[in-house]
């Protein structure tokens, strides 16, 4: 329990130095934290905060590491993945480009370990249209470089037309591997979808494609994978996370605009999903809230973000992290925020 701080200095990320002497000009806003947990440290990925004081929307364009492995200290890794690390990623500097992301860990079969970033970036459709896409880099370090082995998109707009058709919908992937190593992305935006991974981790289940002579993929066809939607979850905005406690399935997502964290729960991955309710309620200066629910040392955390550092706002956040506590019944607690 010695190791399982129950306060935190929120926001945990404020500079984006370790100089003890550092200035107002070194504050980092960072936003969407996604957690990997291995061998004793905490992965905290997030995105990256880079619009002026007074723009009217997102300017995104890299993805950075934090790690702790005693949840109160945090190494800044830098950034990890840019959005124009994918070939297909279209932006300039007038626009943002990365959105929310997701990292997990497996080994090969060689038992030599491999992370997978899901990230969220502008591109890549078919048929040249604006619009967000879902892809995957690849990395045999947890900071990187990672590499993307399909050359294309794994969620394109083409996938999920019949539902909720604006150009973000295809954002916020969280993929959550089972413990009889069945793996599932879920993602969306005002519709939750979801859909089982290849063992690879980087196709869809069912996925047929060709692949060139530089091994990247082309004439990608999804006509038989199927892509499944979640109607069980009231007010769905965005930012669905996976994990597991218990024996118990937990989605935690970001519900409403502004929004608040609703989570529900299953006995199965592949649901139904049942409404549990609100944990917190919309945060100060911030639309958006983007959770990631894990566990560390025997302690269960949730990791959000809040806009309470000078200059901050919904374009502007900063990450936060307080402790989940769940009931006999495993429902959890509304979360309390801290500030040490
Ligand atoms: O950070 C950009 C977008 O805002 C994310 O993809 C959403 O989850 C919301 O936090």
């Amino acid at each position: 329990e010695n190791s399982s701080p129950t306060e935190f200095d929120n926001p945990i990320i404020k500079y984006d130095t370790d100089d003890p002497t550092r200035k107002k000009g070194d504050i980092i806003y960072t936003a969407d934290p996604a957690a990997m947990v291995k061998d004793g440290t905490v992965y905290l990925y997030t995105t990256h905060d880079q619009q002026y004081k007074t723009g009217k929307d997102y300017r995104m364009y890299d993805y950075r590491l934090w790690t702790s492995t005693d949840m109160e200290n945090w190494e800044n890794k830098g950034a990890v993945l840019e959005y124009s690390d994918f070939d297909w990623a279209r932006g300039d500097e007038k626009t943002g480009n990365a959105y929310a992301h997701h990292v997990v860990h497996r080994k090969d079969k060689t038992g030599k370990d491999r992370y997978y970033f899901y990230a969220t970036v502008e591109g890549g459709q078919t048929n040249e249209a604006f619009g967000f896409s879902i892809g995957v880099g690849v990395s045999d370090s947890p900071d990187g470089p990672f590499e993307d082995p399909r050359g294309m998109p794994m969620i394109l707009l083409e996938d999920t037309a019949r539902h909720k058709s604006h150009t973000w919908r295809n954002i916020d992937p969280a993929v959550f591997i089972d413990d009889d190593d069945r793996a599932y992305l879920y993602w969306g935006n005002q519709q939750l979808w979801w859909v089982e991974l290849e063992p690879d981790l980087i196709h869809l289940k069912g996925e047929k494609y060709s692949v060139s002579d530089d091994g990247t993929m082309q004439d990608r066809d999804t006509s038989d994978v199927e892509i499944h939607t979640v109607d069980t979850l009231p007010n769905f905005e965005e930012a669905p996370y996976v994990s597991k406690h218990n024996g118990l399935y937990y989605l935690v997502y970001a519900a409403g605009f502004p929004e608040s964290l609703a989570y529900a729960t299953s006995k199965s991955v592949t649901g139904p999903w049942e409404y549990q309710g609100i944990i917190m309620e919309p945060l100060p200066n911030t639309t958006t809230i983007h959770p990631a629910m894990f566990d560390f040392n025997g302690a269960t955390y949730l990791a959000y973000h809040s806009a309470e550092l000078p200059g901050g706002g919904s374009y502007r956040r900063s990450v936060c992290i307080d402790r989940v506590y769940f009931n006999p019944d495993g429902s959890i607690q509304t979360i309390k925020r801290t500030f040490t």
